[in-house]
């Protein structure tokens, strides 16, 4: 899932990047370009104003003009024939009074157009030199882009066409019982409050300041302006039966994403939200503009991969391909939750383009995994790109690993159940954290803690309340059928993470909680203490909610969802808080993009019918954005066969 570095308010935050250039020889050559376009301008003034001179000399049967061949140009709407014109292009002269009279009537329609066209182009001069250095280089900016946009759309090769995969379950979901649908209607009124906030004051930006009522970024989509809420929010749209919303936000990216940009994206984040959230809402909604972006962008993410193992950088420059790893990261590592979680997005890019290298890339990730000794059968969360060796040994199913062990599950679910080699992987992964960092507090309550330099630290993530749900989806298929005993720690750990709700004062969860020195389900440390409209539980009540019916999970959501209204909800969104313990806590003015992506859809499908995107149909990616299940067993993509 993600890393401590992405979290806004965490302890370890990411240095802010380079942007990667410097505007001053850029300004330098824009100003040059409009003082070029400028002086084009005059001058084109000027021709016409010559131009138009000529016409407006006294009449002359020498002047030859129409032996020019200019005439289809200048008067379109005069048919040859009817008048008396060679369809080669000549005037038939000396035909009488009548032509002649018609012949000046034509003149004299040429030179009140041309008259008009040179006022119109020293107006237009005039014009120009009115405005402001900024807006004549925005507007060349702008031509600029148009261009390169059409140079883009004519060197763009179509994708091959493919079947579409068998698609279940896309309906309105209605769960029939009044009560729940008066909840689920209220969950989609705060979609529609986030949507129209964020539409309002951040439209184009990658998030929402709601309280500041503007936009907002972090360096993980490289400071660049890629409407991420857009695309991360945009299914969630379609499966609210938002359809005005969902309109508006395709045609933002049709006119407006544009991934040529000069920006150091983190890998794992463009992956989970960008390509994800386009693939899901390509295939709700079958509109290719979806596909063509997403297939766009994953040829981006490529360069990311050239390391001397084949583990990808974190970041990668869209522009350059240049790619490097977060400064924080344990000797210059790659993390295993970000190199981990590519599997499903790029298994679909290989389905859509026919392009195998994705598949490819994804699957030697797992080989060479597959060839590193484990420490107590565990994975550690640092992998150096260069050497191929762990870094430090930490282990952890929250931050920095989470969403490794989650995509090893999906990949065995979206191949329809045919890649038995990562659902092996994931069985013995959960097997070994089952024996060293699972426990039950003095209190009875099951935990998952961290393993640190060989001793396990008794404290729990929000992050790592996910995994809950994953066990309970994994439950089915376990090794030694062992499936009760995996829905029950699903419940066991969607209890605890409901606790550590309830022992707060907003009733939300804290980010990280102990289970120490009597301490139980609750934030120690002040920087442990925030929510920051996290989906993680709420997923998991969703995933139980599915397997068992038990009603509890729908309250706890209820609960949950009525708390964020409470405490986070402002007049410009939805804000994160700062302290759940305090009972006037203090906002940290950021609308995340999963909050609409996650939080609000897993609440919404938890007050769903159960065959509105069913489970053995569909499987979620670690953003919620729902990918259909491949059967690719001995399929040949256009062009090339994909192997395992
Ligand atoms: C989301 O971007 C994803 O769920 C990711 O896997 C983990 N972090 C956030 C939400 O907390």
């Amino acid at each position: 899932m993600t890393t401590p570095a992405l979290l806004p308010i965490s302890g370890r935050r990411i240095p802010t990047l380079n942007p990667g250039f410097s505007s001053f020889p850029h300004h330098r050559a824009t100003l040059r370009l409009s003082e070029k376009f400028i002086l084009l301008l005059i001058l084109s003034a000027f021709i016409t104003l010559c131009f138009g001179a000529f016409f407006f000399l006294p009449d002359s049967s020498k002047h030859k003009r129409f032996d020019l061949g200019l005439e289809d140009v200048l008067i379109p709407h005069i048919d040859p024939i009817k008048e008396g014109k060679h369809p080669g292009g000549h005037i038939i002269h000396g035909q009488g009074g009548h032509d002649e009279h018609r012949h000046r009537e034509d003149e004299e329609h040429l030179r009140n157009k041309i008259r008009a066209d040179h006022e119109r182009a020293l107006e237009e001069a005039k014009e120009k030199l009115k405005k402001s250095r900024e807006e004549l280089r925005a507007e060349i900016q702008t031509e600029k882009n148009k261009v390169a946009q059409d140079l883009k759309k004519k060197d763009s090769k179509p994708l091959p066409p493919v079947p579409m995969p068998k698609l279940v379950g896309i309906h309105d979901g209605d769960p029939g019982d009044p009560d729940v649908k008066e909840k689920r209607d209220k969950i989609r009124e705060m979609m529609k409050h986030a949507w129209d906030s964020y539409r309002h004051y951040g439209w184009g930006h990658n998030e929402l300041k709601p309280l500041a009522k503007k936009g907002h970024s972090t360096n993980i989509f490289g400071n660049s302006q890629m409407g991420a809420t857009i695309v991360d929010a945009l299914d969630s749209l379609y499966i609210m039966g938002l359809h005005d919303e969902f309109k508006d936000g395709q045609e933002w990216i049709e006119k407006n994403l544009d991934f040529s940009v000069n920006a150091e994206v983190s890998v794992f984040e463009v992956n989970i939200r960008f390509i994800g959230g386009l693939l899901a809402s390509y295939y709700l909604s079958g509109q290719e503009v979806f596909k063509i972006k997403a297939a766009q962008l994953a040829e981006k993410l490529l360069p990311a991969f050239n390391t001397p193992t084949g583990i990808p950088w974190a970041m990668v420059n869209l522009k350059s391909g240049v790619g490097r790893n977060w400064g924080w990261a344990s000797a210059g590592s790659s993390i295993l939750s970000e190199f981990g979680t590519l599997h499903m997005e790029f298994v679909h890019m290989s389905y859509l383009t026919g392009n195998p290298a994705y598949y490819n890339k994804v699957m030697h990730i797992r080989k060479q995994l597959q060839k590193m000794d484990r420490p107590n059968g565990l994975y550690p969360n640092y992998l150096n790109p260069r050497t191929g060796r762990w870094g430090q040994h930490h282990t952890s199913v929250g931050g920095l690993g989470d969403s490794f062990y989650e995509y090893l599950l999906k990949a065995w679910l979206m191949s329809d159940k045919a890649d038995t080699e990562a659902r092996k992987m994931y069985d013995d992964a959960i097997e070994a954290i089952e024996k060293h960092l699972i426990r039950k507090s003095n209190g009875g309550l099951t935990f998952i803690g961290e393993w640190k330099n060989g001793h396990l630290e008794r404290k729990m993530g929000h992050l790592t309340c996910f995994a809950g749900g994953m066990f309970a989806l994994g439950a089915d298929g376990s090794k030694g059928d062992k499936a009760g005993h995996y829905l029950q720690l699903g419940a066991e750990i969607a209890h605890t993470c409901h606790e550590s709700y309830d022992r707060t004062v907003l009733k939300l969860g804290p980010e990280a909680f102990k289970f120490d020195s009597g301490l139980e389900a609750v934030a120690v440390r002040q920087n442990e203490k925030y929510y920051i409209l996290r989906p993680e539980v709420i997923e998991t009540y969703w995933y139980m909610w599915r397997f068992t019916h038990d009603p509890k999970y729908r309250q706890w959501g209820w609960e949950a969802a009525q708390a964020i209204e409470k405490h986070c909800r402002v007049s410009g969104g939805f804000s994160g808080v700062k302290d759940v313990y305090s009972s006037s806590p203090t906002f940290d003015d950021v609308q995340q993009s999963f909050f609409l992506a996650e939080t609000l859809k897993y609440l919404y499908l938890l007050f769903s019918s159960d065959d509105f995107l069913p489970l053995d149909s569909w499987v979620f990616n670690t953003e919620a954005h729902p990918l259909p299940v491949l059967h690719l067993a001995n399929t040949t993509l256009s062009g090339s066969r994909v192997t395992r």
